[in-house]
């Protein structure tokens, strides 16, 4: 008798470490791969395996991607339903599958996948209920049965002091988004059958684009269980499905539309260069500009970050690549902000600025901490009453000293040191747009506050003029 490969899985297990290998890292009679198997071979009968994409969570399964022959993603423990959201909306006709333990999806993850299954996100979520956590060593998981026995309930699970087992699918059955919500199981064949069924529906409900559909799968884990693999998958039967009954608790997939495609304004390629057919890209204006890394920083307050907000998006009209990574304390006032910008005509894979090309900063505890970043040819204009011999720069660092603070306080009003410094960066070429395109959007930036707008193009212009007179 020969045994047939799996379809949708990979044919050799390519893992980091020694060898390819041809099998999993599962346990013996352990529920996982068996889905694994199930959930391949409904992609390639549908013929969606091109168009998937798998996520693996934090559990046993986080070596999912090793096996499944799809686009893979994995993601920190609980976050499938974020990232598939993300996924879901800015990638059309993909298919998204969330794959999670009950560890996973019913305690770290569980407000995430309530608040996706209350969205009606386009996801469908394989919910692998073990009433454990596998890959730690068995701890009580939100979904252990009273009285069973775990690391952490050694005594068996008692309802006065751990609460009494989480019933997910009928919680997310209270909700009024998802389309589909079954319980079923991997205990045995009939059961296995019926598991082929759901998960091929939840996959038609993605393909169709229908929204969420939630398969709950009782799953056997002999090493946890502490029994054999037959064992196992009795404690499911008996056990188990006393406290979680097998049933389908909503089918609306043949009343519910198809939801229209999210508009194109949001389009993956903006975000995962990676997975775009090609880096290269056609900008409006067909620029070509080095790629230029920015950071600004000081108080709270200050204006970097309006400062920071005008370059983007001054970036943004001239049909450049942008990004803009805003970090601040928690303080409503005062604290430090920073900001990383990039421009460029190309992709931008991350929006982290670790080595800036230009450095702004307007307090001294900025400077301490991003100038020794600066890498040789970069540039730091800094406010001048910030003293700047203690902390030292790579060699060949331009130190430009410019009085924003002071200019924008002569010129009465006292915020806009932000907008001297644009102007400043303007007349020092920092940033590789027209002044023309600054200004503009500058000036927009204020909305109807005309006046406001009045003087602070005033400040940028003399901020400009100092700069260009310091030069001659
Ligand atoms: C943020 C974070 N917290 C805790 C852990 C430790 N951790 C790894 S897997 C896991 C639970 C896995 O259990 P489950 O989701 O039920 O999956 P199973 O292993 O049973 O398939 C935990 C708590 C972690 N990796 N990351």
């Amino acid at each position: 008798m020969s045994i047939l490969k799996t379809q949708g899985l990979y044919e050799l297990f390519t893992r980091k470490g020694p060898s390819n290998q041809r099998a999993t890292h599962y346990c013996a009679g352990c529920g996982h791969g068996i889905v694994h198997k199930l959930i391949g071979e409904a992609l390639v009968e549908l013929g969606v395996q091109e168009r998937t994409l798998f996520i693996s969570p934090v559990g046993c399964s986080v070596f999912c991607y090793y096996y499944m022959n799809a686009g893979n993603v994995q993601v920190a423990h609980g976050r499938a339903p974020a990232v598939g959201t993300g996924l879901a909306r800015t990638l059309n006709k993909k298919i998204v599958i969330s794959y999670q333990g009950d560890g996973d999806l019913a305690a770290i993850g569980f407000n995430a996948t309530f608040q996706a299954a209350n969205r009606g996100e386009n996801i469908a979520v394989f919910f692998i209920n073990n009433g454990i956590y596998g890959m730690t060593g068995g701890q009580m998981a939100p979904t252990t049965l009273l009285g069973q026995k775990t690391a952490t309930s050694p005594y068996g699970r008692d309802p006065l002091t751990m609460g009494y087992p989480i019933h997910i699918s009928e919680v997310l059955n209270q909700l009024h988004a998802p389309v589909y919500i079954e319980r079923v199981s991997v205990a045995d064949t009939p059961r296995i059958m019926k598991t082929k069924k759901a998960i091929r529906k939840a996959l038609e409900i993605q393909r169709d684009s229908k929204g969420y559909a939630f398969v709950e799968i009782l799953s056997p884990c002999p090493t946890n269980f502490k029994g054999t693999t037959l064992e196992a998958a009795q404690f499911c039967i008996n056990e188990m499905e006393k406290e979680y009954p097998l049933s389908c608790l909503r089918d609306r997939s043949a009343e519910v539309q198809t939801k229209p495609e999210m508009p194109p304004r949001v389009q993956a390629h903006d975000f995962f260069p990676l997975i775009s057919d090609s880096n290269e890209v056609k900008t409006s204006n067909e620029s070509k500009v080095p790629t230029k890394h920015f950071k600004f920083s000081g108080f709270g307050g200050q204006g970097i970050l309006s400062l920071s907000h005008v370059i983007a998006q001054a970036a943004q009209t001239a049909g450049l690549h942008v990004s803009w990574l805003p970090t601040y304390g928690p303080e409503q006032r005062g604290g430090s902000a920073a900001c990383s910008v990039i421009i460029s005509s190309k992709h931008i894979g991350s929006p982290e600025v670790v080595s800036p090309n230009v450095l702004v900063v307007m307090n001294q505890p900025s400077y301490e901490r991003f100038a020794p970043a600066v890498p040789q040819n970069g540039v730091i204009l800094y406010d001048s009453h910030i003293p700047v011999d203690k902390v030292p720069v790579k060699e060949g660092v331009r130190l430009i000293s410019f009085p924003a603070i002071e200019m924008a306080n002569q010129m009465g009003v006292p915020k806009a040191g932000n907008t001297a410094l644009l102007g400043a960066m303007a007349a020092l070429d920092l940033i590789p747009l027209s002044k023309d395109i600054l200004l503009n959007t500058l000036e927009k930036s204020f909305k109807s506050k005309h006046a406001v707008a009045e003087k602070n193009r005033l400040i940028f212009d003399a901020a400009f003029r100092w700069i260009k007179d310091q030069a001659k």
